[in-house]
């Protein structure tokens, strides 16, 4: 907690350690209340370190220092300087050995950061800088050594003792304790050490690696979640088998182990050999979970394993490279799931989540680099630009390479960099060495903030059969970047003739003709012109396919055009990307003027869609949903939040009242057919469309539909279809709705997961009482602060997925998060902070609603003591421009 200014750190300042640590012994004893921790640290001068007083300073906060020693020789208190956040040691010898002694208090640990207490066991969260509240240390991700570590605890109290690594001795001890030792032959950084002690269960398998390796998988939960590991299993193990044949990167240790925690900051932690997961992420049942948790879970199993090449062999330099390892970690798990799912709706999936969050974010106060230059808290830099945008530059780059050159260059980053804490520069100079090709431009998108817009404009010349589309890029100042030079942008482009086909695309100058089909321009100026030659007739242009960079496009297309794209172009995504263009601009229009007409050609284009049987369902799904009210405010210059829910909820009757008769159709043709719950993409597609159907019906419901709903809900074998049908009788309210909230309670009250979804369905329900509800739920006995699962389902889902509620006018909404934000933080700042994310855009709205942020924002800043979290977004947002 800070009282005085907390101060930034520069990417420019960043200087080599003085000392490097070979070993580290790690000795616990292990207590919820108080916990002794033992180090002894094999140090040496780092020949490489280009500065420093010959002093060593170790981070540690939170510590209660109890002895120190070098070689052997106790220190007394004149020897060493302690303050909150190190010890320093003056006059060390060039190679020595260090024990420290210290107590810690995981029970007290709210912040969840460090070893801490969930339930009855006890875990450690150490990235980013979490180690050091564990001991005395050279906390930063370029010091990377080799770990013993040895756990002692209550035998029955905590039966299970893990850490990174193998397993090397175990024994029981007097007094009813044990021991187990754990030894990690790599050398990881302080970010990836784990250690867990509890009462767990464990479901066993075995991976054989492509080398013939055995590896032991185990997956550890409390006992009564035992019977919801399966589907993690198998995802590891596609995982597993996936990441050697796509990227050729083996397993490496004996053993690999998942723990699954209910208190957990995030999604999961990659810790060498010892993930530790948010229980979110792992447990599921066909009727505790939906499609979109066991999505989840495939994804985030995936990703964490992944992470053992990309983060944990080879890790990143300091915090400023973060996205070496989450932007290329995500992209590899997104083609991961294109390829064992639907690849096509993945994309879409994943650019929704881009533009809803990482648009917004480049648009805001906090707008960052992926490669970010300067932080207060580097817990705030876990963002949609490190990750999703990360991936998306990783992403260029596989698609510029080409996947055989792609694979080349990740062979070499693999061999070049092992056991090394690198750059983005360097993963790019992989790219550039092994491809001969030159980035120096493309680099970029690492350094400048803010999404590049792409004005385009098409011109047809019917004499010269020639189609000129010129491109213009533009992107807008981020706080700090006034000005940018331009991007090397990849453009995937193709032309639709009037039979709806792709024709083949000639530029002038081709010597030979070219396919038809799409074909990957690349913009380096800021205005460039593109001349495709021998075109019969004006062509309908598909641009920027499969969405190849994470820009905006502005093209003035007619509302023929992107029906006609909907219904033709080749390219999936744009199929999808044209429908909810026409649907946002439609929308919009609606906005402004609540009596524009619906034109019929819009219905009828829904209804062809909807009717679409050959169609991949779960594409159908995508394409008929209607852009959020969060994407659509982004659109607008000024948010008018009355005015987008009710035209977005109006258009949903329309669409439910128009369509009736089909949508009721496409409801029941698309019944399960009796074989009980499997999440393939065919069923998770069925699903989807069904539950579509089923909600717009429900938008203007009589007794027919509502009877449907009401079956579907109490007959559901499946959470897919019972959360649809609860979402949409609560949002229908009356004692119906009240009824089927309650009997959902009763029936899940002991599953703490499925209590989470009972808590976010109330808080992101557009009734008008939705506050008055969620300030109720406050004091639910199910309710606390200390959970972040608990807190995100209600404070968080409040604050991101009911913007027409949580923006109210009167201010409401603004003061309860302000008021939950000043209770969490000095219980956990980094769920402070996250939740506080929401309120930082205000500029966008009107005068009043800025003014009720800004004051609440102040107020935030105002309070006695504040978490350099929250201290870093609440000022930042508050800075004038
Ligand atoms: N690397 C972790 C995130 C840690 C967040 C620390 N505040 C999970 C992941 O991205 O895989
Ligand atoms: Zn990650």
């Amino acid at each position: 907690m800070y009282r005085d200014t907390p101060h930034a750190i520069h990417l420019k300042d960043y200087q080599p350690p003085e000392f490097l640590i070979d070993r580290v012994e790690l000795h616990f004893d292990l207590d919820p209340d108080r916990t002794s921790v033992e180090s002894r640290l094999e140090l040496r001068r780092n020949p490489a370190a280009t500065r420093g007083d010959g002093s060593l300073r170790l981070h540690g906060e939170q510590l209660e220092l109890e002895t120190v020693e070098i070689d052997g020789n106790p220190l007394t208190g004149s020897e060493y300087v302690l303050d909150p956040e190190s010890l320093t040691l003056h006059r060390v010898p060039d190679r020595f050995s260090l024990l420290t002694r210290v107590r810690i208090h995981p029970s007290l640990n709210t912040a969840l950061e460090g070893l801490y207490q969930s339930g009855d066991m006890l875990c450690t969260q150490c990235e980013a800088e979490g180690f050091r509240r564990i001991t005395y240390f050279l906390d930063r991700p370029d010091v990377m050594a080799r770990y013993t570590t040895t756990l002692v605890a209550d035998r029955a109290r905590f039966p299970v003792l893990l850490s990174n690594g193998n397993l090397i001795e175990e024994c029981r001890l007097e007094d009813g304790r044990h021991l187990a030792r754990w030894e990690d032959p790599f050398p990881k950084p302080s970010y990836l050490f784990a250690l867990i002690a509890g009462d767990l269960r464990a479901i066993e398998d075995r991976f054989t690696t492509a080398s013939g390796r055995a590896v032991d998988l185990k997956i550890f939960v409390e006992p009564h979640n035992l019977d919801k590991c399966d589907h993690a299993m198998r995802s590891l193990k596609k995982a597993m088998r996936w990441d050697e044949e796509r990227f050729g990167r083996e397993y490496d240790l004996d053993v690999f182990m998942i723990v699954a925690v209910s208190h957990f900051n995030m999604g999961a932690m990659e810790n060498k050999g010892l993930n530790v997961f948010n229980d979110k992420y792992v447990l599921a049942r066909p009727d505790t979970a939906t499609d979109a948790d066991f999505d989840g879970i495939e994804s985030v199993i995936a990703h964490e394993y992944f992470h053992n090449w990309t983060g944990n062999r080879i890790t990143c330099r300091d915090w400023f490279q973060l996205s070496l390892k989450e932007g290329f970690t995500v992209y590899r798990d997104q083609e991961f799931s294109a390829d064992v799912g639907s690849r096509g709706v993945k994309r879409i999936a994943d650019v929704r989540l881009l533009r809803a969050h990482q648009f917004a974010e480049d648009a805001g106060p906090m707008a960052h680099p992926v490669r970010p230059d300067s932080y207060i808290e580097i817990n705030n830099f876990y963002t949609a630009t490190v990750y999703q945008k990360g991936a998306e530059v990783v992403r260029m780059q596989a698609n510029l390479l080409g996947p055989d050159a792609f694979r080349q260059a990740t062979d070499l980053y693999f061999e070049r960099h092992d056991g090394q804490a690198v750059t983005t520069e360097d993963f790019v100079r992989c790219m550039e060495d092994a491809s001969g090709r030159d980035l120096s431009q493309f680099r970029r998108w690492y350094a400048q903030a803010g999404t590049p817009e792409l004005t385009m404009q098409g011109d047809y010349d019917p004499a010269a059969g020639v189609y000129r589309l010129s491109v213009r890029q533009f992107t807008p100042p981020t706080p700090g970047q006034p000005e940018k030079r331009p991007f090397h942008v990849p453009l995937a482009i193709g032309l639709l003739g009037d039979d709806g086909e792709d024709l083949p695309l000639r530029l002038e100058g081709d010597s030979q003709a070219p396919a038809a089909g799409t074909r990957v321009l690349e913009l380096k100026a800021e205005e460039e012109t593109f001349r495709f030659v021998g075109l019969d007739s004006r062509p309908v242009p598909s641009l920027l396919r499969g969405f190849p960079a994470p820009v905006k496009l502005r093209f003035d297309y007619g509302d023929r055009d992107l029906l006609f794209l909907m219904a033709h172009d080749s390219d999936g995504f744009n199929r999808w990307d044209a429908a909810q263009t026409l649907m946002q601009r439609l929308l919009l229009a609606l906005v402004r003027d609540p009596d524009h007409g619906v034109l019929d050609a819009f219905f009828d284009a829904f209804r062809e869609a909807l009717l679409d049987a050959e169609g991949d369902r779960a594409l159908l799904a995508e394409v008929l949903t209607l852009p959020s009210e969060g994407y659509l405010a982004d659109q607008m210059d000024l948010v008018d939040v009355d005015g987008i829910h009710r035209a977005r909820a109006g258009l949903e009757r329309a669409i439910g009242g128009r369509l009736r008769a089909d949508l009721l159709a496409v409801y029941r043709a698309n019944a399960a057919e009796g074989c009980g719950y499997v999440f393939t993409p065919e069923e998770v597609g069925r699903r989807a469309i069904r539950n579509l159907a089923l909600h717009y019906l429900m938008q203007s419901p009589d007794d027919e539909t509502l009877g449907l709903c009401r079956e579907q809900f109490a007959a559901g074998d499946n959470m897919t279809d019972v959360m649809a049908a609860l979402r949409l009788l609560a949002d229908h309210g009356g004692a119906e709705g009240a009824e089927a909230l309650e009997c959902f309670y009763r029936r899940w009250s002991r599953e703490s997961l499925v209590v989470d979804k009972w808590f976010a369905v109330q808080a992101s329900s557009p009734r008008e009482d939705a506050l008055e509800q969620v300030q109720r739920l406050l004091s639910h006995p199910d309710f606390s602060l200390r959970n972040p699962n608990r807190v995100r389902s209600l404070v968080g889902v409040f604050s991101v997925a009911n913007q027409v509620r949580f923006h109210a006018a009167d201010g409401g909404g603004y003061r309860f998060l302000a008021d939950r934000i000043l209770e969490l933080d000095p219980l956990n700042p980094q769920i402070a902070s996250r939740l506080l994310k929401s309120m930082i855009r205000w500029r966008r709205f009107d005068r009043t609603r800025q003014a009720l942020m800004c004051d609440e924002l102040r107020r935030i800043l105002d309070a006695e003591e504040l978490s350099k979290d929250v201290y870093e977004v609440a000022s930042k947002a508050l800075e004038s421009d």
